[in-house]
């Protein structure tokens, strides 16, 4: 079933040059961008996505660390979607990532961990909502 899932490559990933590293795991994966969108988040933007993470102890750093530098965002269409970017990207914390998986090869820590995937439906139709209008979604 063709679905879609919004993806976010984090600010250490853009530091470190890793756009295309990771925009073409995407394309090489049957992941097809449909929206790219590259700016700096406010740490209120942090805020409002990260929203459902608001208790967790470490919601103020993760969104001081979002709001830190440019990121890319994009929805990415295909077959599966928000399971196969899960899988693409690997465990949060790098350390546990399954070699060959984006947090594997460009995360630090399991702060610091290069990417965001949404985790179901539900979530990617609120995440991808947050940044673009229906307008600005091709395909
Ligand atoms: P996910 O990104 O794999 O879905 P979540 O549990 O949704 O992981 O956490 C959101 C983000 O918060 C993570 O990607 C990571 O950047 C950060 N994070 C998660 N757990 C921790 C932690 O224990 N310490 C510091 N940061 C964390
Ligand atoms: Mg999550």
């Amino acid at each position: 079933m063709s679905e879609r899932t919004l993806a976010i490559i984090k600010p250490d990933a853009v530091k470190k040059n890793a756009i295309g590293d990771i925009m073409g795991r995407y394309e090489t994966s049957g992941l097809t961008p449909v929206a790219i969108r590259m700016m700096q988040f406010s740490k209120s933007t942090a805020e409002g996505f990260y929203a459902v993470h608001k208790a967790r102890p470490f919601f103020d750093s993760l969104c001081t660390f979002m709001s830190s530098g440019p990121v890319v965002v994009v929805v990415l269409q295909g077959n599966n979607a928000i399971k196969k970017h899960r899988e693409l990207m690997g465990a949060t914390d790098p350390a546990k990532a399954d070699a060959g998986t984006i947090r594997k090869a460009h995360g630090a820590n399991i702060e610091f961990n290069a990417v965001h995937g949404s985790d179901s439906p539900e979530t990617a139709q609120f995440e991808i909502a947050y940044f673009f209008p229906a307008m600005e979604i091709v395909g």
